[in-house]
């Protein structure tokens, strides 16, 4: 007498479900699948030995056979929606937000209180310095129009110093051509224009103010920016005296240690121009990423005004000079606290504004 082939389906069955129990994560269930179910599984061997029976025989073991495969692929799905729901709920476990905890433990409580950024407070700095230096504070608009940004300035349409600031345009044309300004050097425009208005020359004054071109941000650059303009019109002004400004600028809000330099450059609205560095104050003059290398840092431009600006505003030449510059804040900013890359000013790290809180 030949034994079935199934005679020990039970056993093999219940070992079968014994071991699904016993799946203890989705990885070992993917695991063992194969093994439990798949061609090189106990059911398909089986499966393969009834090729010798009986019709009838093969038949009916083949309909046992079928029974216990689902048998066992259920107890699979079930362990596998087990086991998901396990690891979800572990998942949901570490990611539980608990706003209690963030109130007492992260935040502090009591909270602590905001405080002015970092560009803001060197602004009031910036300002305090030239104040002591005798300067009035004023300010200007942000959009401005083509006439005050550029034209005033002796930047006529198609000028090719318009290539200089890369223009955010809100208007094109007709009535007229508006942008976000690209420097403080327009205020200087309208106060020039109020002071011969009102017949108040002379003028010493800075203007503080956020500015805008289509810059890429880098470690010096930000696509809104701020600069503190500074203009001086006077009886017998002289280049001498603009250098004095800048030197003593620079030992005030820099301290004694910090070198400037002027170097020539070129601004269509002041003749002679300058460009105004200083040490680098990351690498101290060694050369960094911060200053390319090159152990010096632009801040800003300045120059003797320029006969034409004094034409557009109607300022008499021959009885005033001045002179004027736009240093940018962020710049000094960045130079006086040692902040390597710019773009940390406007990223909002909390880690990086609790330093200078
Ligand atoms: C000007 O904007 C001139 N208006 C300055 C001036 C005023 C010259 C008066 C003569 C008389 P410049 O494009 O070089 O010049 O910018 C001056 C300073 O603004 C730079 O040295 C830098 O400190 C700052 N600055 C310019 N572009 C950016 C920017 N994208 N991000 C941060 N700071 C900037």
């Amino acid at each position: 007498m030949t034994t079935s082939p199934l005679a020990n389906l039970a056993i093999q069955t219940a070992e079968l479900l014994e071991a699904v129990k016993a799946l203890s994560s989705l990885e070992a269930l993917r695991e063992a699948e194969p093994l439990i179910i798949g061609k090189r599984s106990i059911l398909s061997t089986l499966q393969k030995s009834l090729g010798g029976l009986e019709p009838d025989d093969r038949r009916e073991a083949g309909a046992q056979l079928q029974q216990a495969r689902r048998t066992v692929e259920a107890a699979l799905e079930l362990r596998r929606d087990q086991l998901a729901l396990g690891a979800r709920a572990e998942r949901l476990a570490s990611d539980r937000l608990d706003l209690g905890d963030v109130v007492v433990g992260a935040i502090r409580w009591p909270a602590s209180s905001g405080h002015p950024g970092l560009v803001a407070s060197t602004q009031r700095e910036l300002e305090d310095v030239f104040v002591a230096m005798g300067f009035t504070v004023s300010d200007g608009p942000e959009v401005e129009s083509d006439w005050y940004n550029f034209e005033a300035l002796n930047i006529p349409p198609a000028h090719p110093a318009r290539g200089m600031w890369d223009t955010f345009y809100v208007e094109m044309g007709e009535p007229e051509t508006v942008v976000l300004r690209t420097h403080t050097s327009p205020t200087q425009i309208h106060l020039m224009e109020s002071a011969v208005a009102s017949n108040s020359l002379p003028i010493h004054s800075v203007m503080p103010g956020r500015c805008y071109r289509r810059d890429t941000p880098d470690a010096r650059h930000l696509a809104t920016f701020h600069q503190i303009e500074g203009l001086v019109v006077d009886r017998g002004i002289t280049f001498a005296d603009l250098a004095g400004v800048i030197e003593t600028f620079t030992r005030k809000y820099f301290g004694p240690d910090i070198s400037a330099r002027l170097r020539p450059a070129y601004f269509p609205f002041t003749e002679p121009s300058a460009e105004f560095e200083i040490t680098c104050t990351i690498c101290r003059g060694e050369g960094c990423r911060t200053c390319s290398h090159t152990g010096w840092i632009e801040l800003g431009g300045c120059g003797m005004l320029d006969p034409a600006v004094f034409e557009a505003v109607g300022v008499d030449g021959d009885e005033w000079s001045g002179f004027a510059f736009g240093f940018g804040i962020d710049r000094c900013a960045q130079m006086r606290y040692q902040v390597a890359d710019m773009r940390a000013l406007i990223e909002n790290d909390v880690r990086f504004l609790r330093q200078f809180s």
